[in-house]
């Protein structure tokens, strides 16, 4: 079936110095040949593959942007089809003035992800590859975008086919079997990494009012961007922000301290401090090193500890942080000591002694990752996650019917190849 030739905006509209339209598709050399006027070449058809070409976007003879055009045949295309690059200036009238000019001569106009799924519909990619192209654009942090790039150039990919090969291979073999199950559990392993990568794990820090917990956001942000202040009751919206710890991103929240008042207002805060609580991945407790425990810190601990064991479905990290260090200590530590909230930190959020080994603290999970060797494969959706998980238990129901010498061997050996297959295509 003839697919429609597509063109889309792949920059992002505002100020800018160029601003691309991409043209993908069968007829796009004919389509912007009609409105390209190039000075040195006459007719776009008759261009090379991979060159670059210098002319005018003309509507009515009227030139609309001066412009340089890259055309890339099918097999040198990303998408995998004849496709036209027209860099234009920058801005907003412009490019949407050339976009226009291409929808008339033909094109449909489409989001740029419908551009982005065409390499996929022309099998030049797996589906895997595409979830990695598709993230490319939202990565947080350096090590984000490297890991992606690794995974977009086929690391996943080439380790999912390599396994199913070996599924292909094993024929009743419990040895085989033990490696293919051993090699699924490593990189089942890679999926809290991979996903915290592309979905950051939201931080909560909470604590009594004036703990310091706007001090501390500041401390890791490493700026002054939250108001702090010797008034309790200080911060009353839940304000977020992104940080980042060896190339991990985090969404780190900051909330109202948790105490009982009749101010509306605060009460309001204390009601969201609750509801964000209950959605945390990690949470860090504030307590104020340099006042006795009352009765405010022995609530949060308590709200904690009901929290967890509320939760079935994911692990929350609590790291509970003795903040202002720096002060004479009064705290009574039995307060807070538990199972649960190990290791405790020590930290002053005004001087930053110990926020390096709090940053430790929050990532410690992940620290295998962060030395991240290039080319590695890792999963990265929750999607590959759960195929990949029923692939696990597929490759164990197979090595239990060869131990029990059951009959339904061949039924768990095709699933463990469909789960592995769905990773790479729907
Ligand atoms: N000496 C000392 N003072 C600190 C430290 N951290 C915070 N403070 C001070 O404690 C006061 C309260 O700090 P905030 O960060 O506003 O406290 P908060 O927990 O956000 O308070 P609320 O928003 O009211 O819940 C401010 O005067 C800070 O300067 C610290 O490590 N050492
Ligand atoms: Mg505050």
């Amino acid at each position: 079936m003839k697919k429609e030739t597509i063109a889309s905006i792949s920059t992002p509209i505002g100020e800018g110095g160029i601003g691309v339209i991409q043209v993908s598709g069968q007829d796009s050399l004919r389509i912007v040949n009609t409105v390209f006027k190039g000075k040195k070449l006459k007719d776009l058809r008759n261009a090379e593959s991979k060159r670059i070409y210098y002319g005018d976007i003309c509507l009515n003879g009227t030139a609309i942007d001066e412009v340089i055009v890259n055309v890339l045949r099918g097999q040198d295309s990303f998408t995998g089809e004849d496709l036209v690059e027209v860099n234009c200036h920058g801005g907003i009238l412009a490019v949407k003035k050339t976009l226009e000019c291409m929808v008339s001569a033909g094109a449909k106009e489409v989001h740029w992800k419908e551009l982005a799924g065409r390499p996929l519909s022309n099998k030049k990619i797996d589906l895997i590859q595409e979830e990695a192209l598709l993230e490319i654009p939202k990565s947080k942090t350096k090590l984000g975008v490297k890991v992606l790039l690794d995974q977009y150039n086929g690391a996943l990919s080439s380790f999912i086919q390599e396994t199913v090969e070996q599924v292909e291979k094993c024929d009743n073999d419990k040895k085989q079997l033990c490696d293919i199950n051993n090699k699924v559990k490593v990189i089942l392993a890679t999926a809290s990494f991979g996903c915290a990568i592309t979905s950051p794990q939201k931080l909560i820090i909470t604590g009594k009012p004036n703990a310091g917990k706007s001090t501390l956001i500041n401390a890791l942000l490493k700026e002054d961007r939250l108001i702090t202040h010797e008034e309790p009751g200080t911060t009353r919206d839940a304000i977020d922000e992104m940080i980042s710890i060896d190339g991990i991103p985090l969404t780190i929240i900051d909330t109202a301290g948790i105490r009982e008042t009749d101010h509306e207002v605060e009460k309001l805060g204390v009601l969201e401090s609750k509801k964000q609580l209950r959605d945390a991945d990690k949470i860090i407790i504030v307590f104020d090193s340099s006042k006795s425990a009352e009765k405010e810190d022995r609530e949060i601990v308590k709200f904690i500890e009901e929290l967890e064991l509320q939760k079935t479905d994911k692990n929350i990290s609590i790291l509970p942080v003795l903040n202002k260090a720096d002060l004479p200590g009064r705290l009574d530590l039995k307060i807070v000591v538990g199972k649960t909230f190990e290791p405790m930190c020590q930290v002053s959020a005004l001087n930053g002694d110990g926020l390096s080994t709090l940053e430790e603290n929050l990532i410690s999970e992940f620290k295998e990752f962060t030395k991240y060797s290039p080319e590695r494969p890792i999963i990265f959706t929750r999607r590959q996650q759960e195929y990949i998980s029923k692939a696990l238990s597929s490759s164990e129901q197979c090595i239990h019917s060869i131990d029990e010498n059951t009959s339904n061997y061949s039924n768990h050996i095709n699933n463990l190849k469909q789960n592995l297959l769905l990773l790479l295509h729907t």
